[in-house]
């Protein structure tokens, strides 16, 4: 049995391990961060151990918060909230290669379902000074079309109820602040590290809407004093399994319990606007700051992760388990850098045209590395809450031009197709989604629609009726050039299969 990683055996890594080498016992907590999941930890949480390290200011501790599951507080507890990061990539002679660091900035974790009251005291803590989250997509209890908060939503409807135990990440913000507010603290800066398009602004809405249904006073003190920063992070992080632990075990000499495995790549733009200061995350290369950091999230919506969500269905239709599997076959890869080439591109004004050749180029090589296994159903998962942002806003601009929409609207046509929940050779797989059972509510009216219709509208009528679901498409529905090419293409797939309808559409 191998011993733990902790502050004990700290010193005893080996000497290719990089590790904290400030004085870890002097740090104290600047940040609270909720969603203390594989991505937080392989971005903001090693940007502030590598910012605390190089600048020397140990105020920027993080306090994480799991919402709800216990898994990462049991892991790292006995561990001192240490843990490691892996990146991990392949060498020049065609081997994987990984480079360890043990990160120190997690100083403790919470988990909220246990105990949200003291999520609340700690956001109220004097010298919490930023709020920081990644909740996922899902975890804004908001519409994905509009970006309004869902006042149906239960957690949101509990949230209104309960102001000692809120479950939602938006209601614990604000009885947090509410608590602040109260005690006359200084404010705090609500940082969204999430891949919602203007994550920030979308905060700052769903916190004020919510907040005004509260105190019409704590709306005004939020908004006057507390700052939302719009932010864009890019890493591809896939979730770790037992022979990472093992591997990275073996590598370390003692035992870590919950390590992450990401890739080299990283890039942070922030919007600098801090209402209470900030670490230097920018003093060893690690964030950039910005004064708009709009054209960048834009940017890594549409050429990151619209590309890889259509990687993702139409890899996943095809039996695909990974997305470098999905890259490495010749016909998406031509398809989807078709899309970027032809379609997404072109909406991304401002960017030389240089700039976008070289970004496309380094996506295509960061997602075929074969090291990091990156599952498709991970990246799957949850398409009524990424599709927007990902794909359809770019329809929506090239159809305000008149430009084509063909493969783009494909690829939506892949994620409607993948909703089925069979892949092409008959394997079944769950949709994960929290629009689940409404999906599927949707999928059986299209198709009582379709066999209702005449055989030569049927395939219109499926579209109409799945593009006509306002809560992802909005008024995308009523765009007939939109629904026509819906229609072919969710034919195409249904009757000839994925490589049929992407050689056609590339
Ligand atoms: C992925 C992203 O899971 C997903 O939906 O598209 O997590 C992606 O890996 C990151 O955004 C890359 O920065």
């Amino acid at each position: 049995m191998l011993e733990r990683l902790n502050t004990e055996s700290l010193p005893r890594l080996p000497a290719d391990v990089e590790k904290p080498i400030y004085d870890r016992s002097r740090l104290t907590p600047g940040i609270v961060h909720l969603g203390l999941g594989a991505f937080h930890r392989a971005h903001q949480a090693v940007m502030t151990d590598l910012a605390m390290q190089a600048s020397g200011d140990l105020s920027w501790g993080i306090l994480g918060v799991s919402l709800r599951s216990a898994a990462t507080r049991d892991a790292l507890t006995p561990q001192d909230g240490l843990y490691t990061l892996a990146l991990r990539d392949d060498g020049p002679d065609g081997e994987a290669r990984e480079q360890l660091r043990v990160v120190g900035s997690v100083l403790r974790v919470m988990v909220a379902a246990e105990d949200p009251n003291a999520v609340l005291e700690r956001i109220a803590y004097p010298q919490t000074r930023i709020v920081s989250l990644t909740v996922t997509e899902k975890g804004y209890s908001h519409e994905p079309a509009t970006g309004h908060l869902r006042w149906d939503d239960p957690d949101i409807l509990h949230d209104l109820e309960n102001p000692h135990r809120p479950r939602s990440t938006i209601g614990m913000l604000v009885y947090g602040l509410a608590l602040r507010r109260e005690r006359g603290l200084p404010p705090v800066t609500l940082l969204s590290c999430d891949n919602l398009r203007g994550n920030g602004d979308i905060l700052r809405s769903l916190v004020l809407a919510f907040a005004l249904r509260v105190d019409v006073g704590l709306t005004d003190w939020i908004d006057t004093h507390c700052t939302f920063p719009n932010s864009m992070v890019d890493r591809i992080v896939p979730g770790t399994d037992d022979h990472d632990r093992q591997r990275i075990a073996e590598r370390l000499g003692v035992q870590d319990a919950w390590p992450v495995v990401g890739e080299p790549y990283m890039n942070w733009v922030i919007e600098d606007k801090f209402a209470a200061g900030r670490p230097a995350w920018d003093s060893h290369g690690g964030a950039t700051f910005v004064r708009n950091a709009a054209p960048y999230e834009r940017l890594k919506l549409r050429m990151v992760n619209g590309p890889h969500s259509t990687l993702a269905y139409l890899g996943a239709l095809l039996g695909h388990r990974t997305i470098s599997q999905s890259v490495q076959t010749p016909a998406l890869r031509a398809f989807v850098d078709a899309m970027m080439q032809q379609e997404i591109g072109p909406t991304l004004k401002g960017i030389p045209e240089s700039g976008l050749e070289e970004y496309r180029g380094r996506f295509l090589a960061r997602i075929a590395n074969p090291a990091l296994p990156h599952p498709t159903s991970q990246v799957a998962m949850d398409g009524s809450q990424k599709v927007p942002q990902r794909l359809l806003d770019t329809i929506r601009d090239r159809l305000r031009t008149g430009d084509d929409i063909q493969r783009l609207t494909l690829a939506v046509a892949a994620w409607l197709h993948y909703l089925s929940g069979e892949d092409e050779a008959g394997g079944r797989y769950r949709i994960q989604d929290p629009m689940a059972a409404r999906l599927a509510k949707l999928l059986s009216r299209a198709e009582v629609a379709a066999r209702a219709s005449a055989p030569s509208q049927s395939a219109h009528r499926r579209a109409m009726v799945l593009s006509g679901f306002k809560p992802v498409f909005g008024d995308l529905g009523r765009a007939s050039e939109f629904v026509s090419a819906l229609a072919t293409h969710l034919e195409t797939l249904r009757q000839h299969g994925v490589i049929h309808a992407v050689e056609a559409a590339t």
